[in-house]
């Protein structure tokens, strides 16, 4: 065996050169693995005794990719085209050996070797459109010459990961190796190609199914415009499809440079640098400072679940989907069966789309008790109180928990507002308490807030953490205030929406200013959704907002067909001439002279006191880093992931010039606007919230 270098050797295998890379965690492309490729593969070619080469990796995965931490930095090393081609031009053929997962460069790479092997388990896919990018090594223009135009878009704009076998019905892989026995079964193809003179594939050569295409701008025009709402917003999409257009029209020397263009577009636009953001965001959300990796973990297999409402029905449905067991609690048989009956049929629906079978569906629904029985909850390793928003309910209720529950068992609540180091006093073991606050639909909704409070021990949050990871969630460590992280934040944003109503802009407009901005809907729609009746009541309401007096007229929303919007038969919304009637009664009665709003300050008065309070937060501890707040608001409230997050997104449009705004909005409209500390002293220290 032959060092290369720190993460490259060769070994001579008989007539088999076998170049292994082992760069952990994941053998990105890093600089020395571009020259482990670069040097191996010439190595091999110059040993007479060499007749093919395996390209394989050990560790976890094949290449998984660029280093997607070079980006930004000055380029060092050999350039991976450079790697690529010493690969494909050489005079032997070049196996490339796939277990784990081989993404993006790591794919490409593997689509210059003559020759694909892959274990079943393995996976390989072009993801790039995730971090903003495309695939910038030559996999647009080798990818649709392997699987045609058609499935490369599908790839390359969904960024899916496709299982081996699959593959190799499309040609991406030659040939399947029996699982754990990879280097063998490589070494075996590569002697089988020798012996029987293969010729070199280069799939640069193979043009057949893009030639074909040829012609059909039509393949194009249906794929933009069945997938133009996904899209929405982002720029690497488009931009891979250009790629595929380029392979199908031009040349494939051509189309490379088409994709260079565009990559090096993409790459340095700030809608790659925030999924990149987003990307590593994702990965230190799970990282708890204070919490140590071998903090003792509850073994949780039992849950119990209070309350068989939207929100409880949904979150028993999370820990199904996990095999696991759920004893669902109610007062009411009456509410037990409705509740039961809509988990039933959420999942009836489910097989009726063909997302799983009606096996899957009786399996989950046989994992699911019903009880009006608190007392079943006794053997519980987790329990999750789900009742209506009420201290003193919760508080009745934890303090039955108490008496009832096991030590050692978790009880968790999903208030979305309500202080639990105050529901934790209704308890003698403070420590077992923690906030598991869902979002609805709680079985889709890929957000969990874990709410620690004071008194919340270690090991509680270690397991709630994991737990989030076994249910599919990404949860976000938060601490005790009022609304958390995220509602917290949408109250700066639903502030000012009203304000701006009422000062002179209409509904429609503020909703119009944030979808634009990349929000999936706007403040005013999404009450609609939501109803505006919820947490009205009609004894009490004294037409002091507008909401007030759209519900005094029964305008509740998309339900009663009408509320901030008219709605037509289908659901459809349009701007009312009777709510631009009444708010602007309204302003009159209330003295307001309403002015003309541009859609920047109508923006700027929405996001940046949400950036502000964002700042609060950290200042206070109730969040561990500015990229877990943005995790918060993607993943929770829909922040398009191209700005990265609200954090994130201050820090593009820069710190100072938000501050000058909050300062600005301050002097003419008072202290809903006073910067927070923090935003000042890193605005004073020419530092980013990424600095943090
Ligand atoms: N570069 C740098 N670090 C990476 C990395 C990468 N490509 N992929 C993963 N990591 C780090 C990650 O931050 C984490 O670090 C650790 O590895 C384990 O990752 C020219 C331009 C491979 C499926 O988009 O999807 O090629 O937190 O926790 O759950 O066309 O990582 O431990 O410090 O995610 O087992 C294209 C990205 C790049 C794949 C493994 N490739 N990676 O998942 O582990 S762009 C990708 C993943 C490109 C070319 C272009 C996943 C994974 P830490 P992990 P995992």
């Amino acid at each position: 065996m032959a060092a290369i270098n720190e993460v490259g050797d060769l070994t001579i295998e008989g007539d088999v050169g076998v170049l292994t890379l082992n760069s952990p965690p994941v053998n990105a492309l890093s600089a020395p693995v571009r020259a482990a490729i670069n040097d191996g593969i010439r190595q091999a070619i110059d040993n007479p005794a060499v007749k093919a080469i395996v390209l394989i990796c050990d560790g976890k995965t094949f290449i998984a990719g660029a280093d997607i931490t070079e980006f930004g930095k000055a380029p060092s090393g050999p350039s991976l085209f450079d790697a690529q081609a010493m690969i494909e031009n050489a005079p032997k053929p070049v196996i490339a050996a796939i277990h784990g997962t081989a993404l993006g460069g790591g794919l490409e790479v593997a689509l210059t070797c003559h020759y694909r092997v892959a274990v079943p388990s393995a996976k390989c896919g072009l993801p790039e459109v995730n971090l903003g990018l495309l695939p910038g090594a030559g996999g647009t223009q080798r990818l649709p010459r392997i699987v045609g135009p058609e499935k490369a878009l599908e790839m390359v704009t969904a960024g899916t990961h496709v299982g081996a076998k699959a593959c190799k019905e499309m040609g991406l892989v030659d040939e399947l190796a029996e699982e754990g026995k990879l280097r063998e079964g490589a070494i075996a193809f590569a002697r089988k190609i020798v012996t029987e003179n293969r010729p070199l594939k280069k799939v640069r050569d193979l043009n057949e199914k893009v030639e074909a295409a040829r012609g059909h701008p039509e393949i194009f025009a249906n794929f933009r415009k069945a997938n133009a709402r996904k899209f929405r917003g982002f720029l690497a999409p488009e931009y891979n499809i250009q790629c595929i257009e380029a392979a199908v029209n031009l040349p494939f020397d051509e189309g490379i440079k088409v994709e260079q263009k565009l990559f090096r577009e993409l790459v340095t636009g700030t809608q790659s640098a925030a999924q990149r953001h987003v990307f590593f965001a994702e990965r230190q959300v799970w990282k708890l400072p204070d919490v140590p990796a071998d903090t003792p973990i509850i073994p949780v297999n039992k849950v119990g679940i209070i309350g068989a409402g939207t929100m409880g029905g949904g979150i028993a449905m999370n820990f199904l989907n996990a095999g696991m067991p759920v004893t669902i609690v109610e007062t009411k048989q009456d509410a037990l069966d409705r509740g039961l009956a809509t988990i039933r049929k959420n999942y009836e629906n489910t097989a009726k789309k063909g997302r799983m079978t009606m096996e899957d569906v009786e399996k989950r629904m046989s994992l699911l008790k019903g009880t009006l029985a608190l007392e079943d909850l006794a053997d519980m390793d987790l329990v999750i109180e789900a009742v209506f928003e009420n201290m003193d309910i919760k508080k009745d209720v934890f303090g039955k928990l108490d008496k009832i529950v096991k030590q050692g068992a978790i009880l968790a609540t999903n208030t979305s507002a309500l202080n639990i180091d105050e529901i934790a006093t209704a308890v003698k073991r403070p420590e077992a308490v923690i906030g598991l606050h869902f979002f609805s639909p709680a079985n889709v909704m890929r957000l969990l807030e874990v709410v620690r409070a004071d008194k919340t021990s270690k090991s509680v949050i270690a397991t709630s953490m994991q737990i989030a990871k076994k249910i599919g969630k990404i949860a976000a460590l938060v601490g005790v205030c009022p609304g958390f992280v995220g509602n917290r934040i949408l109250a700066q944003r639903q502030r000012e929406a009203n304000k701006l109503i009422l000062e002179g802009a209409m509904p429609w407009d503020v909703d119009r200013v944030l979808y634009d901005f990349g929000l999936p809907m706007g403040p005013f729609a999404m009450s609609d959704l939501a109803g505006l009746d919820i947490g009205w009541s009609k004894e009490k309401s004294k037409g002091e907002t507008i909401r007030d007096v759209l519900c005094e007229m029964d305008r509740r929303g998309q339900k009663t067909g009408a509320g901030f919007y008219d709605y037509d038969e289908n659901r459809n919304a349009k701007p009312s001439p009777i709510v631009e009637k009444i708010i602007l009664d309204f302003a009159a009665k209330k003295g307001i002279n309403r002015r003309q709003i541009s859609d920047q300050e109508i923006l700027e008065r929405c996001v940046y006191p949400m950036i502000n309070e964002g700042a609060k937060i950290l200042e206070e501890g109730k969040a561990i880093r500015a990229s877990d707040i943005d995790i918060v608001w993607i993943n929770g409230y829909g922040f398009p992931v191209y700005r990265g997050g609200p954090m994130f997104y201050g820090d593009t449009v820069g710190l100072d010039k938000v501050l000058a705004k909050m300062k600005e909005f301050q002097a003419q409209m008072g202290d809903d606007f006073k910067p927070s500390a923090l935003l000042e002293k890193l605005v004073a220290e020419g530092k980013k919230f990424q600095s943090l």
